[in-house]
């Protein structure tokens, strides 16, 4: 069968090896096509904007601003709107000929930084444009491992930009990595040294963003999270944007109207700026891949504020409400640029109108445990180490899915001895944050230190640790990593703790398809990355007999 479009850049690309007909997650040919085309005219203006820099040419946050959104917008299960992404093509092509302009000559520009057409040629390029055009397939996952971790790294800048903390310096980098991608001169090693490097950004840009969201809402600090519901309507809030979360909890105060997180949204509770409003009540459901269900008997409208939109039913389209990156075709959108206030009272009034969410579950879970809280921790944790009553910590951050395979995570997190201690971040916690697995002395045997983007956190703790111990090597800590990855936020984390000189990290359920096997030879024989198997055998690997 002809391909219709190509697409391997998350965990569940079709057969472990490309969406050739349409995505596993929804992803249309159209939408592919134009996202392939977006992602090529971002390349091409962090083209000219590298050489704009490299002449001692200041470039605006405005164009950084435009090089995320526009790669946060192709991020997987971010945007399904095929207009809103031609929009930010038309936008991208119009400010690019403005700095084209100020750079007087394109000469050895590639083809990206300097092409120009009118929205009926769109399609024929993004067919010349896509990840196959690349044809050695070394140079291919290279240029992808990058292009994805340059997504991720994108989607947390955007975070912090919001937050009106920006890095020049990263995205300096980001820019000139993604024009690196498009140089033919660069060979497999060069390209292996820029994968690295973008681990190294990666860690400034969480640092970044941690930065932004613990200057903004304070240090997450030991919560309990109710799981049940109340009796008013409400919105459920979804995604990463905590400044989205700020902005809905400030315009529902006093309005009747509760406001409830889901999958990657928890965190927030843990933030103190976010748990002084009464009307902020709990958590409702589960990681992204089970909204269908879930998001029809919430009753109320839902607000996705980034990844991951499940395409939504019928039965409750009409709730369903996206802002920032987020896009899906029929749903409301909610505009704001940053540094605006956005309007979220058509939302508000909708939920007015709804019935209360349904219940769930009841009960509650316990998080916040971000670098500052564990490091306030720090005492107790050593002692316990000490005293052999922690043996081991095992780093199951990451990611959920649809997959069945994911299931090991929660067998594997039953299984763990009861002197292991699970360190997480990101959606991968539902396969186990439910479970009741006890604490080890007063410390909870899952410690949720956030969202994705806090598993930064965990390195700090890991760094933390190495030095309270008076290790060299980060390596030498009781520290397993058994990392659950789907999307390109995944692929940022992974490439920072590399470059940490984090080895051995297991990666599941499968891992990428973008890895050709030279790649992934280099990853295996230089970091010791490796696959997952049973729940049995690698206990074993990782505990002994
Ligand atoms: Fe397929 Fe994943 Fe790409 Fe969607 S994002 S088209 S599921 S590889
Ligand atoms: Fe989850 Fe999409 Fe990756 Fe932020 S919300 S971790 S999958």
């Amino acid at each position: 069968m002809e391909n219709k479009m190509f697409c391997y850049q998350c965990q569940e690309t079709a057969g472990c090896t490309g969406c050739t007909q349409v995505g596993v997650c929804g992803k249309k040919p159209e939408v592919a096509a134009m996202q392939d085309l977006l992602v090529y005219v971002t390349k091409g203006i962090s083209a000219v904007t590298t050489r704009l820099r490299a002449q001692g040419k200041p470039v605006s946050r405005e164009v950084n601003h435009l090089v995320t959104l526009n790669l946060f917008t192709t991020i997987t299960n971010a945007n399904f709107d095929e207009d809103a992404i031609v929009a930010r093509i038309v936008n991208t092509l119009e400010r690019k000929k403005e700095l084209l302009v100020q750079l007087g000559s394109a000469e050895n520009l590639p083809d990206a930084a300097v092409w120009e057409a009118s929205r009926e040629e769109f399609a024929g390029k993004a067919a010349k444009v896509g990840v196959l055009s690349t044809q050695n397939e070394d140079i291919r996952s290279l240029r992808e491992l990058i292009t994805y971790g340059l997504k991720g790294l994108s989607a947390y800048s955007k975070h912090a930009n919001v937050l009106l903390e920006d890095n020049e310096e990263v995205d300096a980098f980001l820019q000139s990595a993604l024009a690196k991608t498009l140089d033919d001169t660069l060979g497999v090693s060069e390209l292996v040294a820029l994968t690295l490097e973008t681990g190294k950004y990666g860690v400034d840009g969480m640092a970044m963003l941690d930065k932004a969201n613990t200057t903004a809402y304070g240090n997450p600090e030991i919560t309990k999270v109710s799981l049940g519901v109340g009796k008013n309507p409400g919105i459920l809030i979804s995604g990463h944007d905590l400044r989205d979360m700020e902005m809905l909890l400030k315009q529902t105060e006093g309005t009747g109207v509760d406001v409830y997180t889901h999958s990657e949204m928890l965190p927030a509770h843990y933030y103190p700026a976010f748990k002084k409003y009464p009307h902020f009540v709990g958590n409702y459901g589960n990681a992204w891949w089970k909204q269908k269900e879930e998001f029809e008997s919430f009753n109320g409208p839902i607000l996705m504020t980034t990844n991951c939109i499940v395409p939504p039913k019928d039965s409750y389209k009409d709730r369903l409400y996206t802002t920032g990156a987020a896009g899906f075709p029929g749903c409301k959108h909610i505009p704001g640029e940053i540094g605006e206030e956005k309007d979220f009272s058509a939302i508000i009034e909708h939920a007015k109108k709804c019935a209360s969410p349904t219940e769930l579950e009841t009960g509650e879970i316990v998080g916040g445990f971000a670098h500052n809280q564990v490091l306030a921790l720090a005492d107790k944790v050593v002692d316990a180490v000490k005293t052999g009553a922690i043996k081991r910590f095992v780093v199951m951050a990451g990611c959920d899915g649809r997959a069945k395979s994911r299931n090991y995570y929660t067998d594997f997190a039953k299984a763990l001895p009861n002197d292991a201690v699970i360190l997480t971040a990101g959606c991968a916690k539902y396969k186990y944050n439910k479970l009741n697995l006890g604490d080890i002395g007063g410390i909870p045997r899952v410690l949720d230190a956030g969202q994705c983007n806090d598993s930064y956190s965990l390195a700090v703790i890991a760094l933390k640790l190495k030095e309270v111990f008076g290790l060299d090597d980060i390596n030498d800590l009781p520290i397993i990593y058994n990392i659950a990855w789907y999307e390109q936020k995944a692929v940022i984390v992974l490439l920072a703790l590399l470059y940490l000189g984090v080895k051995n990290i297991h990666l599941g359920p499968t891992l990428p398809a973008f890895l050709s096997p030279n790649v992934a030879k280099v990853l295996v024989e230089n970091f010791g990355i490796a696959g997952i198997g049973s729940v049995e055998d690698d206990l074993e690997l990782f505990f002994g007999k």
